[in-house]
């Protein structure tokens, strides 16, 4: 009752950016510098902004990205932009090896790409400006349609052990990208859930993030695979619109609707849900629903709790005790 439909906030342009909150990992903070043009469409009047993003090195080994020196993470930050904004991303590379940013979607010159052949990799203790550019759809001269940038997408390293930065990738260099048409409804909460090999964002069994909402608050999720295998991502008890945004144009929009995706690697969707819509609170499974996945423990918790901040059946974690050690 207390939350349902709480906020009810839209993108718009500019602003959209860096209003919502993330749980895993930090929305980046962003300055605003001065108006951009965009691609250079009528249409594509965004903000240019700047960010530093830290490439380092975790204390379990892992690598990780971070918006402060110290406070990388894996994911690595999300970055949110509206269409027709451009955000240039000053790196820095505090680890020892040669690393890198390669973005999925957006728009960017060559220079940009994050790869050796195009000589865009950061060396140790250096530092490099990648520019993200973005734009609305439009028409073309010969009566089709160009494409915009949303979209729920990705960055990760090039270059870290192989030119493709398999080794970056499997250490945890890699984070949510995501790209906002103007009008777009905006989450109350987002979750990042990344399949990299056998894992959940470098963790499985009891050390896969618990995600916690409350009944009624709108939530997005944003789910990304990486490493060797297909999977398949499916959530509990909640069920969205197989489109950009997994919600209904209209009470006529026939778009399949479904509770389970199939993610490959370097592919990436996303889908906002009401949490516990028409089915409560309760500690809702989210997991790989490849069965040997699931057995290996791409297994996790989509926590709702009730307004009163109770959760049925409690903690969640004691009930999947018996299925991540069998
Ligand atoms: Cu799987």
């Amino acid at each position: 009752m207390r939350r349902h439909f709480s906020r009810r906030a839209f993108a718009t342009g500019a602003a959209a950016a860096a209003v919502v909150p993330t749980v895993l990992g930090a929305t980046a903070a962003v300055s605003k510098d001065k108006p951009g043009e965009g691609n250079g469409q009528g249409n594509n009047k965004g903000t240019v902004r700047r960010l530093t993003l830290y490439m380092e090195k975790l204390p379990n080994g892992e690598m990780g990205y971070g918006l402060e020196p110290g406070k990388a993470s894996v994911p690595g930050p999300l970055i949110e932009l509206t269409e027709g904004d451009t955000m240039n991303i000053e790196v820095v590379n505090n680890l020892d090896v040669a690393a890198s940013l390669h973005v999925h979607g957006v728009d960017y010159d060559v220079a940009s790409d994050g790869t050796k052949m195009n000589d865009s990799v950061v060396e140790p203790g250096g530092r490099r400006t990648y520019v993200w550019r973005t734009h609305a759809p439009g028409p073309n001269h010969d009566g089709t349609w160009e494409t915009g940038s949303a979209g729920y997408w990705h960055y990760h390293d090039h270059q870290v052990g192989t030119e493709h930065g398999t080794g970056g990738l499997k250490k945890g260099l890699y984070g949510p990208v995501v790209v906002r048409r103007k009008g777009d409804v905006l989450p109350d909460k987002q979750f990042t859930v990344v399949f990299n090999d056998m894992t959940i964002n470098n963790r499985a069994h009891h050390d896969v993030p618990t995600l916690k909402a409350v009944v009624g608050e709108r939530v997005e999720f944003i789910v990304i695979t990486h490493g060797e295998f297909f999977h398949t991502f499916h959530v509990h008890g909640h069920r969205w619109v197989d489109n950009r945004t997994g919600l209904m144009q209209g009470p006529k929009d026939e778009t399949r609707v479904i509770d389970t995706k199939t993610v490959g690697p370097g592919d990436s969707f996303g889908f906002q849900v009401v949490a516990g819509a028409r089915v409560g609170a309760g500690n809702w499974m989210y997991h790989c629903h490849v069965q040997s996945h699931a057995d290996m423990g791409m297994v996790g918790i989509f926590q709702v709790a009730d307004a009163d901040g109770n959760v049925p059946g409690g903690g969640g974690m004691e009930g999947m005790e018996g299925m991540a050690h069998h």
